[in-house]
């Protein structure tokens, strides 16, 4: 048998041979969706298949949010890591330092995060070279990507590295495409199109739901623009992880200030230094913003509140979820809440569980 990264292979070669025209898009798409289908097999291999799957490392979650420090060797993500956090992870300049996941905590707004740094990736780290494929499932498991890059090195080296993650399902910095598909049971696949879309037809969506063996199904395709690959994230949704990314370029006390200037001018995007300790705080002020998490600070009734201590939930968390910080069994007895900042209308507002919280808050919670 003709093992899965043999495979993988041989499609990749076809698709490049293959000339992207009207005839040939449709047999581009299920070769695609073939692609997609193997790549999940290499990663997630059926359960009782034995090991060599995608197991990351054997840390478990601590903090508020997890971070990952994912980059090429050698490019700083260990020397970044002893700079934020009281951890010290193995500096050097060969390649290939850090050969496990090792944890930090940062101490950012009263929250913990964990950064985890990890072991460099190479190319074909997705078809499993090095750690990659450890490496890759320990990314999948952050709340944000901090991509590493050397600010000497060419710029291909962030092309190459999305294009790992890419290929194992993680999407960086992109929602979950606008597709509603539900499998059923019976009755056929019905395909409808809320406008005329630009880059697909009912054929092509036929064709490879065909060739995943849906053939009773529901979809909806909401938005225009969608292409196949957002239809196979949607058909593969099981298998990807839409996760933001920080791409920070490191050594920027090596290149010139033009090349400076031009980098730290692309979206999402910070420039430092670890050996000048240069940019750090803007570096570590930006994971912050990107992980999105929120402090609230809870008030007892008549007494101050108090802002030396918040609660971090995340972005969009209600009351409720509050209370699931504050205790498990919290809600039981919740009568109301009074609510003072941003999200309260009036202060106090008093609300209910399903009250949306902002950054900042102050939240009085009253029990029967
Ligand atoms: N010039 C310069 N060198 C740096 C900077 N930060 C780190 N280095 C050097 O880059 C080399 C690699 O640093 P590490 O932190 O071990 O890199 P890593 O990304 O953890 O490497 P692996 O664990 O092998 O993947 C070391 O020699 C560091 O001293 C910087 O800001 N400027
Ligand atoms: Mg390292």
């Amino acid at each position: 048998m003709v093992n899965i990264t043999e495979k993988i292979k041989e499609i990749e070669e076809e698709m490049k041979r293959t000339q992207k025209n009207k005839a040939t898009e449709y047999h581009l798409g299920l070769l695609k969706g073939k692609l997609a289908r193997l790549r999940a097999q290499l990663l997630e291999p059926a359960p009782g298949a034995g090991a060599g799957g995608g197991t990351g490392f054997d840390v478990s979650k601590s903090g508020d949010a997890r971070i990952a420090l994912v980059g090429f060797p050698s490019v700083g993500k260990s020397t970044f890591l002893s700079k934020i956090t009281k951890t010290k992870s193995e500096v050097a300049a060969y390649a290939f330092t850090t050969l496990t996941a090792i944890p930090g905590v940062l101490e950012y707004a009263g929250a913990e995060i964990q950064v985890l740094d990890l072991p460099g990736i190479i190319e074909g780290a997705a078809e499993g070279k090095g750690r990659g494929r450890q490496v890759i499932s320990a990314a999948k498991t952050s709340d944000l990507i901090v991509m590493i890059l050397d600010a000497t090195k060419r710029a291909e080296q962030r092309a190459l590295l999305e294009g790992e993650l890419e290929a194992v399902g993680i999407r960086l910095n992109r929602e979950a495409p606008n597709i509603y598909l539900k499998i059923k049971k019976a009755g056929g696949m019905k395909i409808t199109f809320q406008a005329p879309p630009k880059r697909l037809d009912e054929k092509m969506l036929y064709n490879i739901l065909r060739d995943y063996k849906i053939l009773n199904c529901e979809v909806l395709v909401r938005d225009e623009n969608a292409t196949v690959d957002d239809f196979i994230d949607v058909i593969m949704k099981d298998h990807r992880k839409y996760i933001k990314c920080l791409y920070v370029y490191n050594k920027i006390d090596s290149i010139s200030l033009e090349h400076l200037d031009a980098l730290a001018r692309e979206p999402h995007t910070c420039v430092m230094s670890c050996e000048l300790s240069l940019g750090l705080p803007d570096v570590v002020a930006r994971c912050w913003h990107e992980l999105q998490l929120m402090r609230i600070y809870t008030k007892r009734k008549g007494i101050e509140p108090d802002f030396s201590e918040a609660l971090i939930v995340r972005k969009d968390s209600s009351i409720e979820d509050v209370c699931d910080q504050i205790h498990r069994t919290l809600k039981e007895t919740f009568k109301y809440a009074l609510v003072w900042g941003a999200s309260a209308r009036h202060v106090p507002q008093r609300v209910g569980l399903g009250h949306v919280v902002a950054d900042e808050d102050v939240v009085s919670i009253v029990a029967k």
